[in-house]
C-alpha cells in the first residue's frame, strides 16, 4: 500500500497565508533539533547490548559512533521533528523517528564514501570512516547503522500503535531499498559508464537523483504525517513538498560540487565535473540549474500553503536547503 493510500483521520488544512521565519529563527530551531539527535544517537549506541543483542563489539560501535555523531547538519531529522510537530505529535517520538532516519542517511554515506563507490578521504570536514577506521570496519558500520535504524523504529516509544510503527518500518524499508536510495546508487554507478551503456538525458538524471537522495527526504516529510495520522490532504500537501524539497537538495548539492569551497562543505568538490557524469547542472547549465531551484521553493512553499502560520518554519526549511554552501 503507498503511504498516501493510507488511511486518513484529522484535517488540519486551511488556514490562511505566512508571514517568512527570519534565517536566524529558523538556524536556532535547526541547531535545537540537531543537538537532540546527537543527544538521542548518543544514548541509543551505547556500549550496553540490549534484550535479543549478545554484545557491541567496542571497534564496531565506535566506528557506528564515528559516523553518526559530532557532525551532519540534521536537514532530515529536523522535517520530522517540524512535519510530525505540525499534527501535535510528541517531540520524544519524533525524534525516535529521526535519529533512525539518520542512521540510514549516516550509513549512506559510509558506504558511498568506500573506495569501491565513490572513494572519498573526507566527509563533514574529518576522515572517512574507512579512513579513519578501516574498509572493513566501514562496511560494517554502515551495515550495523542501517539495521539499528530499523532496531529503533520497532521501539514502543516511536508510537504506542504497532500499526503505525510498522507503516513506518515499512516506508522506510521502501526509501532505502532496491527501489530507493540503493537502487538509486546502482543507476548513479551505471551512469559513470562502469557497466557500459549511454549517458543519462535529464528525465534518467531526475529519476536517478530522486531515487538516491529525493526518497530519504521525503520519507523525513511523510514520516511526520505518519506519525500524526494525518490525513489524505495532508500527506499529499507533504508528499510534494518533500519532492520539491528532494530535487532541490540535489541541485543545490550539484551546484555545491560545482563552486563550493570543499573547507566549508566538508567533502571533496569537482568530483562530477572531472567524472563526466551527467548532473542537473551539467544538463541545465549553472544559471538554469539556478533557476529550477528557484521556482522548486516556490513549489516547496505552495505545497505547504494550506498548512498556514504552522509551516512557516517549513518553508523556511526549503529556502534553507536551496541556498546551503555545506
Ligand atoms: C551507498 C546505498 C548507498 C547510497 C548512497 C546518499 C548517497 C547514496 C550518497 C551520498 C552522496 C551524495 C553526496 C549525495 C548528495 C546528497 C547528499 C546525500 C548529501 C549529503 O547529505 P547532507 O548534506 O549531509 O545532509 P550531512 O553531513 O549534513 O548529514
Amino acid at each position: 500500500m503507498s503511504l498516501l493510500s493510507q488511511s486518513p483521520s484529522q484535517p488540519t488544512l486551511g488556514k490562511p497565508q505566512v508571514s517568512p521565519i527570519p534565517s536566524a529563527a529558523f538556524k536556532r530551531s535547526l541547531d535545537h533539533v540537531a543537538a537532540d539527535t546527537e543527544a538521542l544517537l548518543d544514548r541509543l549506541l551505547t556500549a550496553d547490548p540490549v534484550a535479543g543483542e549478545r554484545q557491541r563489539p567496542a571497534r564496531l560501535l565506535d566506528a557506528m559512533r564515528y559516523a553518526s555523531l559530532g557532525g551532519g547538519k540534521r536537514v532530515r531529522p529536523f522535517l520530522v521533528v517540524e512535519t510530525a510537530k505540525l499534527f501535535g505529535v510528541p517531540r520524544r517520538n519524533a525524534l525516535m523517528v529521526a535519529a533512525a532516519l539518520e542512521c540510514v542517511h549516516c550509513y549512506s554515506l559510509v558506504h558511498d564514501d568506500l573506495p569501491a563507490m565513490d572513494n572519498d578521504a573526507l566527509r563533514r570536514g574529518r576522515p572517512t570512516v574507512h579512513k579513519a577506521f578501516d574498509e572493513a570496519t566501514a562496511i560494517l558500520a554502515g551495515d550495523g547503522l542501517l539495521t539499528f535504524a530499523f532496531d529503533v523504529l520497532s521501539r514502543p516509544q516511536v508510537h504506542e500503535d504497532v500499526q503505525i510503527r510498522i507503516q513506518l518500518i515499512s516506508a522506510l524499508a521502501k526509501a532505502a531499498g532496491v527501489g530507493g536510495m540503493a537502487g538509486g546508487q546502482m543507476l548513479d554507478l551505471a551512469a559513470e559508464g562502469r557497466f557500459g551503456g549511454s549517458p543519462l538525458d535529464f528525465s534518467g538524471v531526475r529519476t536517478l537523483q530522486s531515487m538516491k537522495t529525493g526518497v530519504l527526504l521525503q520519507f523525513a516529510c511523510l514520516s511526520g504525517a505518519l506519525l500524526g495520522e494525518a490525513d489524505r490532504n495532508a500527506r499529499v500537501a507533504l508528499a510534494r513538498y518533500g519532492t520539491a524539497v528532494g530535487e532541490a537538495f540535489q541541485i543545490s548539492d550539484d551546484l555545491l560540487d560545482i563552486d563550493g569551497d570543499a573547507a566549508t562543505v566538508g567533502k571533496a568538490t569537482g568530483k562530477d565535473a572531472a567524472a563526466h557524469k551527467a548532473t542537473f547542472v551539467s544538463l541545465l547549465g549553472v544559471d538554469g540549474a539556478r533557476e529550477r531551484l528557484r521556482k522548486l521553493v516556490v513549489k516547496a512553499e505552495r505545497a505547504l500553503a494550506s498548512f498556514g502560520e504552522d509551516a512557516a518554519i517549513l518553508q523556511a526549511a526549503a529556502r534553507f536547503i536551496a541556498n546551503r554552501r555545506s
